[in-house]
């Protein structure tokens, strides 16, 4: 060791530039690690003629110090940088993922079912949940000692008074507030939810989706149904999906019928799904009564017109093989998950 190198080293030190904060490290570990060039010259210090221990002390010192002063400098440089984030941002790093939710199945389906009508010109009208006794029985025929106005189907939010209050069991009262406003023709579709006094099970709920329709014009005729019941179910299960239709009754429809379609997963030959029948239920229709037409006011003489009720969740299990009820109220990420490809 010298005192040139020694001033040398003091030179080069001086000059030190890092580009990033590793630099700073290994800058650090050259000069003043364990083998470092400055720890190796203190060690060679041991054996510098005594007369010289002095000048060769001080100059090494000053090193020393020179050193880690020039690293904190080269060290806060990087600091800024770091605060602001930038040091240790990888920018050839992949994007975190950014993680996506899904549609609820029941919106899906609700969706889709719009989508349909609105192709055939229906408009969508919604309405209150909270309702009186005359929108959700007294104007769709229901009489006086129907079951459905007991407390033990229907929830009222007054049971002891004389006007009754009730979470609507339908949503054909919606379709009467439209026949109570709007001009005829009238063709709707309502969605909403819909309350009734049930035990929760696999295929019941007390809270459930329906969409109902109503279409009144002259010469509505039960052919006009039956065809828009078929391109429907063929929109929305496949261009192959037949229709049958069975009598029912309904107060608010005279005749009713409940349909079917050609079960979508054995193709109508019989399985499991459809207990060997080959056919699916899934909505109710019928000509609108014409004490209902009536009862809003529109002359039953001259109008005529058709409805149909469908439960969206009974749409959406027989479209996506849902076997329970209840999973749609549970909201249970992975069986939500399941719908992200259908969205
Ligand atoms: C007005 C006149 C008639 C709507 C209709 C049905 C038949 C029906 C059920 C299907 C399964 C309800 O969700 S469900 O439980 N609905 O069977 N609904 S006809 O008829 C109306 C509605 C409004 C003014």
């Amino acid at each position: 060791m010298t005192k040139e190198e020694i001033e040398q080293l003091l030179q080069k030190i001086e000059d030190l530039k890092a580009q990033k904060l590793q630099d700073v490290e290994d800058i650090r570990v050259k000069f003043l690690g364990k083998k470092g060039e400055i720890t190796k010259m203190f060690e060679e210090f041991r054996s510098v003629l005594p007369e010289q221990k002095k000048e060769f002390g001080q100059k090494l010192n000053l090193l020393k110090t020179k050193a880690a002063e020039r690293i904190e400098v080269l060290r806060q440089g990087f600091e800024n940088v770091q605060i602001a984030g930038c040091e240790k941002f990888d920018f050839t790093k992949p994007g975190d993922k950014f993680e996506l939710g899904t549609r609820h199945p029941i919106s899906l389906a609700r969706e889709e079912i719009l989508d349909i009508f609105g192709k055939f010109g229906y408009a969508v009208a919604e309405g209150p949940e909270i309702e009186d006794d005359w929108h959700v029985f007294t104007a769709l025929n229901f009489p006086p000692d129907h079951p459905a106005r007991d407390m033990q189907d229907t929830f009222f939010i007054n049971p002891d008074s004389n006007d009754p209050i009730l979470l609507r069991t339908h949503t054909s009262s919606v379709q009467v507030r439209t026949m109570e406003r709007m001009p005829l023709p009238i063709r709707v579709v309502c969605p909403g939810r819909v309350f009734r006094n049930e035990a929760i099970s696999a295929r019941a709920h007390c809270i459930f989706h329906q969409v109902e329709g109503l279409y009144i014009d002259k010469n509505v005729s039960f052919a006009d149904l039956k065809q828009a019941i078929l391109l429907f179910v063929r929109e929305m299960f496949g261009p192959d999906t037949q229709i049958r239709m069975r009598p029912s009754y309904f107060p608010f429809t005279e005749p009713s019928t409940e349909v079917d379609i050609s079960c979508n997963i054995c193709g109508g030959k019989g399985c499991n799904i459809c207990k060997g029948t080959g056919w699916l239920e899934i909505m109710g229709a019928g000509m609108v009564d014409p004490n209902v037409l009536e009862a809003s006011h529109i002359d039953s003489t001259k109008y005529t017109g058709f409805a149909f009720g469908m439960g969206i969740e009974r749409i959406a299990m027989l479209k996506w093989q849902v076997n329970d009820l209840r999973h749609y109220f549970e909201n249970d990420v992975r069986f939500l998950r399941e719908f992200q490809s259908v969205i």
